[in-house]
């Protein structure tokens, strides 16, 4: 506080916080009793399966993390065994009475249920609480929202978060009215709501076009590299995806953070492997369990860089105790984008968490039942040195390279193998011209079809 002196009067100036109130938020996990419960996401691999108490509470510590990435502070967790969840209010209730309870002990302004909510169950709970309600699914979008970025990534949150609001609008008109409610702000009648309605309508459409456009320039972008092996980075949200990309090629300007979340946006760089050997790395938005499907499918142009990749490389986090759930979640969203018949690399990442004597045992365990994985770490010397490796191997097997030669008049076969492959040199041979490139099997049986000479393998310095 500093006194200024203003026409003789003393006026104290107070400081004001800028920071803006952090939200209390109260999460809600419901646990299904029966045979038709939450699946608990373990594999035939693991040592002992988790009970469906231990599946919710870690399901509830990733709310909380999802909470605090969204900057809200949790006061409280309130957790409830169900045959099935009540069509009007979600939990019973003897359950809403105790919430209610509970917001007033801890002054809560948020409730935030890690199921998804029916737009008539949220606004029923909002009803009966007093405080506002939101879904995890709501929680992610406003996540993406904050994070996103480039005008892509914008659009295709907002194309999200408007698909979710549409048969919400009843709901959205409420919190007006009641949370930040006073003169001017009425209730909108059934003409305000449809003209809502509309509005966001068009706008979808709107959206939609635009992201289609992107799509197009991507497509074009993409056709121009088409002769690189391309590898995308998938899995699940802090696995360590920037990591491993950020450690392979050395750059350290990429951006990391123990935060979920922390890539919105897909990044494609060259990454060299060995001399004579790149590749091209795409890195891009992590997966999470009930990942909203309207934000899926918006993210589509993103996540098409994933669907034509030559090979995509699994990041998971071993060392996180629920990295066996996390992979299924990944492998479900990659059905849902089509991408569930691509070849994989399994990357089992953060070995440097797990206790040296156990890592044998451990790796051993998973190979049994993965396989096609490495086991690496992007924080050692070296620990990425597998990953390079089983790279390399992956690309020579897919690509190998072959001597082409040609008639120097065959124009169009050579613009073919400079589109779709890689050329590492190109000479003459009196009248014909000779290639080493890496080809893939296609490409190489319609040259041979075509009439060109192919001589496999004949690159030593490649083979190093
Ligand atoms: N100990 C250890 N920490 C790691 C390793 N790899 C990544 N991390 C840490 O894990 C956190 C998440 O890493 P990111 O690379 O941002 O993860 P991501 O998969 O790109 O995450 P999103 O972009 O949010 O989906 C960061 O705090 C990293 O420093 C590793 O091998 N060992
Ligand atoms: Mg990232």
């Amino acid at each position: 506080m500093a006194p200024v002196s203003n026409e003789g009067k003393d006026i104290t100036r107070e400081l004001i916080e800028l920071e803006s109130p952090v939200e209390k938020a109260i999460l809600v996990g419901v646990q299904i009793k029966g045979p038709h419960g939450r699946p608990n996401g373990n594999g035939s691999s693991g040592p002992a399966a988790p009970t469906r108490s231990q599946v919710m509470d870690e399901h509830l510590v990733e709310l909380e993390q999802l909470a605090d990435t969204a900057g809200a502070k949790v006061v409280g967790r309130i957790t409830q065994q169900i045959d099935r969840p009540n069509p009007a209010t979600y939990l019973g209730k003897g359950k809403i009475e105790e919430l209610s309870q509970r917001i007033g002990e801890s002054g809560a302004t948020l409730i935030i249920f890690d199921d998804e909510l029916t737009p008539a169950q949220g606004k029923n709970s909002e009803d009966a609480t007093g405080q506002r309600v939101m879904d995890r699914a709501e929680l992610i979008l406003d996540i993406f929202a904050t994070r996103a970025r480039s005008s892509e990534a914008r659009m295709q949150v907002e194309l999200a978060q408007l698909q979710y609001m549409l048969p919400r609008l009843t709901r959205m008109w409420s919190h007006l009215e009641k949370f930040r409610g006073g003169i001017g702000v009425r209730g909108p009648g059934e003409t305000q709501l449809e003209t809502d309605r509309r509005l966001i309508n068009s706008r979808i459409r709107v959206l939609r076009q635009r992201l289609s456009d992107v799509l197009k320039s991507r497509e074009v972008q993409r056709s121009s590299r088409q002769g690189v092996f391309r590898a995308s980075l998938v899995g699940y949200t802090n696995a360590g995806k920037s990591s491993v990309r950020r450690s392979l090629s050395g750059a350290s300007s990429i951006f990391v953070e123990d935060r979920l979340f922390a890539t919105l946006d897909p990044l494609t760089r060259e990454i060299q492997l060995a001399e004579n050997t790149s590749i091209l790395l795409t890195d891009t938005v992590g997966f999470i369990r009930k990942l909203p499907h309207h934000l899926v499918a918006s993210f589509r142009a993103t996540l098409e860089e994933v669907s034509e990749a030559d090979l995509l490389l699994h990041v998971v986090d071993v060392s996180h105790p629920a990295w066996e759930e996390q992979r299924t979640v990944v492998q479900g969203v990659l059905g849902e984008i089509g991408a569930a018949g691509k070849p994989v690399l399994n990357v089992f990442n953060k070995i440097d968490r797990v206790p040296r004597e156990e890592l044998p045992a451990v790796e051993w365990r998973i190979r049994d039942v993965v396989p096609d994985s490495v086991f690496v770490s992007s924080v050692t010397t070296d620990g990425l040195e597998p990953l390079r490796r089983a790279l390399l191997a992956s690309m020579r097997s897919r690509r190998p390279v072959t001597e082409v030669r040609l008639p120097v008049t065959a124009g169009k076969l050579l613009a073919e193998i400079h589109r779709e492959a890689e050329v590492l040199d190109q000479t003459h041979d009196g009248e014909e011209m000779v290639l080493h490139a890496r080809l893939d099997a296609a490409l190489a049986g319609r040259l041979a079809r075509a009439g060109a000479g192919l001589q496999p393998g004949a690159d030593i310095r490649s083979t190093k």
